[in-house]
């Protein structure tokens, strides 16, 4: 079949393995890519630690981000870090820090709209969230004339937020959880894990 190769790998970036296999233990959401991860255990911990070492990122840069809402932040990080079926949407990246990227992973319209919907009592000063900030102190912080606003004010619509906030790693889609036509951020693994299949589609169709 055509481009096997994408399928089953681990971008080159900050954290990744460089294959991807078993894990025996992930922490917390990233416990779904247990059987077969691009991240270690203390990468998994560090995904839902609200200021970890990954990227000294700050969630809460405006304020405490609530919980149902770093929710989906902490799946996005699992998925971002773990998931061994991004092949097809590998690409060069042209940051310090990694040398390939995801871009345009379509993701399922109900995994946008929930996130987007959890997230309209959080507030943030960027759209961006890759670019931009005031490191000085070491971890980021609003930039001068960036004011702090509802995650409404920022991104009106939830394909905004999916694809704006990781300089387009997302491409909103209307497609369905379970069609096998877009990338699921979290699925019951006792039914395995639907993105093997997504990927092979767009691997052999065109991402
Ligand atoms: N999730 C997804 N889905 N895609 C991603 O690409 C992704 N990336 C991160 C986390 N989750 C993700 C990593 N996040 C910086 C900021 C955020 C970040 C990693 C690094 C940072 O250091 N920004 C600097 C610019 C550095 C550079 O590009 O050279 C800045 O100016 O703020």
């Amino acid at each position: 079949a055509a481009k096997e190769s994408v399928l089953n790998m681990c971008m080159d970036a900050k954290h990744h393995k460089t294959q991807p296999g078993p894990e025996g233990a992930l922490y917390g959401q990233c416990v779904l890519w247990k059987d077969n991860a691009c991240c270690t255990a203390n990468t998994s911990v560090e995904a839902h630690q609200d200021q970890s070492y990954l990227y000294n990122f700050n969630w809460n840069h405006c304020g405490v981000m609530p919980d149902k809402c770093k929710q989906h932040f902490i799946l996005d990080t699992c998925l971002y870090e773990c998931s061994p079926n991004l092949g097809p949407w590998i690409d060069q990246a042209d940051n310090s820090w990694r040398r390939e990227r995801i871009r345009n992973v379509p993701l399922c319209k109900e995994d946008c709209e929930l996130w987007w919907e959890d997230c309209q009592d959080a507030i943030t000063c960027k759209e961006n969230w890759h670019k931009g900030w005031n490191w000085t102190t070491g971890t980021n912080q609003c930039p001068r004339g960036f004011m702090c606003q509802p995650f409404k004010s920022v991104f009106p619509q939830p394909a905004d937020l999916c694809e704006k906030i990781w300089t387009n790693s997302y491409k909103y889609t209307t497609e369905h959880r379970g069609s096998g036509r877009c990338i699921q951020m979290w699925f019951d693994p006792a039914n395995g894990n639907p993105n093997v299949a997504v990927a092979k589609y767009y691997a052999q169709n065109g991402a």
